[in-house]
């Protein structure tokens, strides 16, 4: 399929072109592209290329995609997570890989200016631009608790985004009402895709998201008019295919058995797992243990102490308490055959010798390097939350509250 962006006549500057215009060094750009590529390695047609500069190459023969973006319901986090980067730089360069022909932080008109040019660029652009919505959309009492311009925001909406080629709902906010929507939920907050059930639609959520997925999205489609495999939920599967439990730094302190009982204590601060501290990450899908914020390596939230609160899962985030632990419906963990983990250092318990010894397969394995590579301190009493040596016939924790297998 043909994007719609590329029909005729042609109203825009290729990437390419607009870098050459702009000054903005081509360095820059196969950066920009590599961080492209690390956030999807697969499923995201414009980055199954070979290197960064191939990904270049293609990507900068693409017609810069016109986006109109409109803030409903919001805190401008997911403004802030696409422009606030750990290099300055970037934000430019994103600024100008898209044509943001609207947007009401970042422009500085406002007021009648500001109507003008969403006007404008509605009109100019019909049927053509990628309409990005960040927020939720308030309806209760015929929307009055959110106006643009006079006109509720749910009018808005219809008008703007009925006319867009795709939308994109940013953030848990615009996917499915996000934090507005919580109980007890005054202004009835929902996502784009409960007011315009019948629009191609892409979900984004996250509180907020991964900026590189929005980029990634919108390009392909301005590539070549197609959208990334979805799921059920309408978020890409390159993204969202995974959950984070399954690539978490931490996950050999929760197969160890090795929780955080509260924060400030000895196993927080030596990274242990904090599902006992409510960590959603076993339940919610999303890449941020492999794709972090800002650029920064570790910034995210388990990466900086905190549990995941589950913020791209419609039913978890703002919905079940941050730090209520959930049950595991997916998985029996810990596995029982590992070994005790707390084997004082430099000994090696006489479980783990019998399964290793016996060639017990790759799961034994991984629970013996676990417990050596973990087991550096003796258990200290004094020290809350370091845990007792664990109970052999208690699989799962150092006190019997790990996670249990639910199925
Ligand atoms: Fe919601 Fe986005 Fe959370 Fe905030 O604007 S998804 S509250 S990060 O910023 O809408
Ligand atoms: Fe990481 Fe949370 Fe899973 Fe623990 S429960 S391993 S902190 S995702
Ligand atoms: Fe959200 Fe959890 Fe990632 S809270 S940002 S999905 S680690």
């Amino acid at each position: 399929m043909l994007s719609p962006l590329v029909a005729s006549p042609r109203v825009l500057d290729t990437i390419d072109e607009r870098l050459m215009r702009c000054g903005i060094s081509r360095r820059a750009f196969v950066q920009f592209c590599s961080s492209l590529m690390i956030a999807a390695p697969f499923g995201l047609a414009i980055t199954d290329k070979k290197t960064p500069e191939d990904v270049a190459q293609g990507l900068g023969k693409v017609i810069r995609p016109p986006v109109i973006w409109m803030a409903f319901q919001d805190c401008t986090g997911c403004t802030e997570t696409l422009l606030r980067t750990s290099h300055p730089d970037l934000g430019d360069l994103i600024l100008n890989v898209i044509s943001l022909e609207y947007h009401e932080t970042l422009m500085a008109g406002s007021g009648k200016q500001a109507e003008e040019a969403l006007t404008e660029a509605v009109g100019k652009y019909s049927g053509k631009y990628v309409c990005v919505v960040e927020g939720s959309i308030p309806t209760r009492d015929k929307g009055v608790y959110m106006k643009l311009a006079g006109r509720p925001a749910m009018e808005v909406l219809a008008d703007v985004g009925g006319k867009a080629a795709a939308i994109i709902a940013i953030g848990s906010c615009a996917a499915w009402g996000g934090i507005p929507s919580a109980d007890p939920d005054p202004t009835g907050a929902v996502g784009v895709v409960d007011l315009l059930p019948n629009k191609t639609i892409v979900n984004l959520p996250g509180c907020p998201p991964n900026p590189y997925t929005l980029l990634g999205v919108v390009l392909q489609f301005a590539d070549s008019g197609t959208l990334p495999e979805l799921d059920g939920e309408k978020r890409p599967k390159f993204a969202y295919d995974r959950d984070i439990h399954e690539q978490c730094p931490r996950r050999a302190h929760f197969d160890a058995g090795r929780f955080v009982k509260q924060f400030g204590d000895q196993g927080h601060r030596e990274g242990w797992c904090l599902y006992e501290m409510g960590c959603k990450g076993p339940d919610t899908h999303a890449g941020c243990s492999t794709r972090h914020f800002n650029e920064i390596p570790d910034v995210w939230p388990i990466g900086i102490g905190a549990p995941c609160i589950g913020c791209t899962e419609k039913s978890i985030a703002f919905r079940v308490p941050m730090f209520k632990v959930i049950q595991i419906h997916t998985r029996a963990t810990p596995p029982e055959t590992y070994p005790p983990i707390n084997a004082p250092q430099g000994i090696i318990s006489p479980l783990a010798t019998g399964l290793v010894g016996l060639g017990a397969g790759a799961l034994a394995g991984a629970g013996y390097v676990a417990s050596r590579k973990f087991s550096t301190k003796p258990y200290d009493e004094s020290v809350p939350g370091s845990g007792p040596p664990p109970d052999p016939e208690t699989p799962g924790g150092s006190e019997g509250t790990g996670p249990k297998a639910s199925s």
